[in-house]
Formats: C-alpha cells, structure tokens, sequence
C-alpha cells in the first residue's frame, strides 16, 4: 500500500510479538510515565506521551523540541531491542535511531494534522508502529490544507515515511475504541523511531 511515498506493512508484528513490545512499552512507562504535552499556547494535547532513547519529544509553554531527560529529571530507559528490531526491518537504513516516541490514546483523543520538522536532518525515514485499537490516520502534502488520503492503522501494522512522505502533513482523526483487546483497558499506542541527531 502506498500512501503518497508512505509505505504501511499490515499485520507486521504478529500477536506474539505485539505483547512482547507492550510489555517493553509498560517497563518504559514505569520508569518515565505518560504526560500531556501542552502547546506553547497553553492547549493540553489529548494523547499522553513519553519516549524512550537518547532523546525524547516534549512540548510545554516554552515550546516543543527535543531533550535528553523526562520532565520528572530522569533520562530516558534504552530503546528495547525489540523496538530498534522493526527499523532494522523496514527502514533501510544503517543508522539506528535515538529517539522513540510512545503515544498514548485513550477514548477520544486524536492528534490534529501537524508536519514532523524537529529533527535535524530530515533524509532518514521515521518509522511507526501501531498496537491496540484501530486508528484513521491521515496524510497529506508538504503543504497544509492539500487533499489527502486516509487509512486505518491496526494493531501490529508499521509504517515507513521516508522521501517526500516525510514532511507530509499527518494527523489521527479518531480511534475505533474497544476495537482491539491487545491492551486491557483498550486505547492506541503508537511508537514512532526517529533518527533527531
Ligand atoms: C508522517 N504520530 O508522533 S503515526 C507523531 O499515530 C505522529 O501517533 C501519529 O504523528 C500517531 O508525530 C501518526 C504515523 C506517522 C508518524 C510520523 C510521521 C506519520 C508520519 C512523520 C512524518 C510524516
Ligand atoms: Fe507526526
């Protein structure tokens, strides 16, 4: 399938593995907990986030960027192997990644289209993984308000956005809540592996 230069691999991961990476997931999570970023304009994001890696996504009143501790002062866990594993599959690439992104959403949270232009050097793909309840995500051009396309992402599918598709604009519309029973309480994880430099 292809998604405007993004290239999504359904039902990767097989259930085996799914709960393999969401026990890994759950260690990070007790070691740096899930937090709403806020938007430098004061706004609280509706999916909660932390990260794993060198560095880690956060987003306050100052603005967002990359840092190498969680909000709490703790440094972000090691990506698990079984994370860095999938970019060693699918991304092409021999750098490994220094950033993982956990996000975390619960019933009703989306996440409105944005572009991805934190990192340093835009040339490496971002890879995604989905676990847990059905989502719509969307993509579309390098410029906002474009056409785009829309398709669902199920539990154990990954997601390769490189080339041009790596400045697309993307968001996820909504979830089907309660679609899957991966996770005990239901919700969406989404990790995103990134090489920021
Ligand atoms: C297209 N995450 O973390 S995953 C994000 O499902 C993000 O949580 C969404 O957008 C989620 O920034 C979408 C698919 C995805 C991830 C990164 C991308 C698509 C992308 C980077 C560039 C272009
Ligand atoms: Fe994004």
């Amino acid at each position: 399938m292809d998604l405007g230069g993004a290239k999504l691999f359904k039902h990767m991961l097989d259930r085996n593995q799914q709960e393999v990476v969401v026990n890994r997931v759950r260690d990070v999570v007790a070691q740096v907990p899930l937090f709403h970023p806020v938007t430098a304009s004061g706004r609280r994001m509706s999916v909660r986030m932390t990260s794993c890696g060198r560095l880690g996504w956060v987003s306050d009143r100052q603005g967002y960027r990359y840092e190498t501790h969680h909000p709490n002062g703790t440094s972000w866990p090691k990506i698990p192997d079984e994370i860095q594993d999938v970019w060693k599959q699918v991304s092409d690439c021999d750098v490994v990644p220094d950033s993982c992104l956990l996000n975390f959403y619960g019933e009703g949270a989306k996440m409105g289209m944005h572009q991805d232009r934190d990192e340093g050097d835009f040339s490496f793909p971002v890879v995604s993984i989905s676990l847990g309840d059905d989502a719509l995500f969307r993509i579309g051009g390098t410029a906002r308000g474009g056409k785009t396309q829309s398709a669902w992402l199920g539990s154990g599918d990954v997601l390769v956005l490189k080339g041009a598709a790596r400045l697309a604009y993307h968001g996820i519309d909504r979830l089907r809540f309660r679609s899957s029973d991966l996770l005990k309480d239901h919700g969406r994880i989404n990790l995103t592996l990134r090489v920021v430099r």
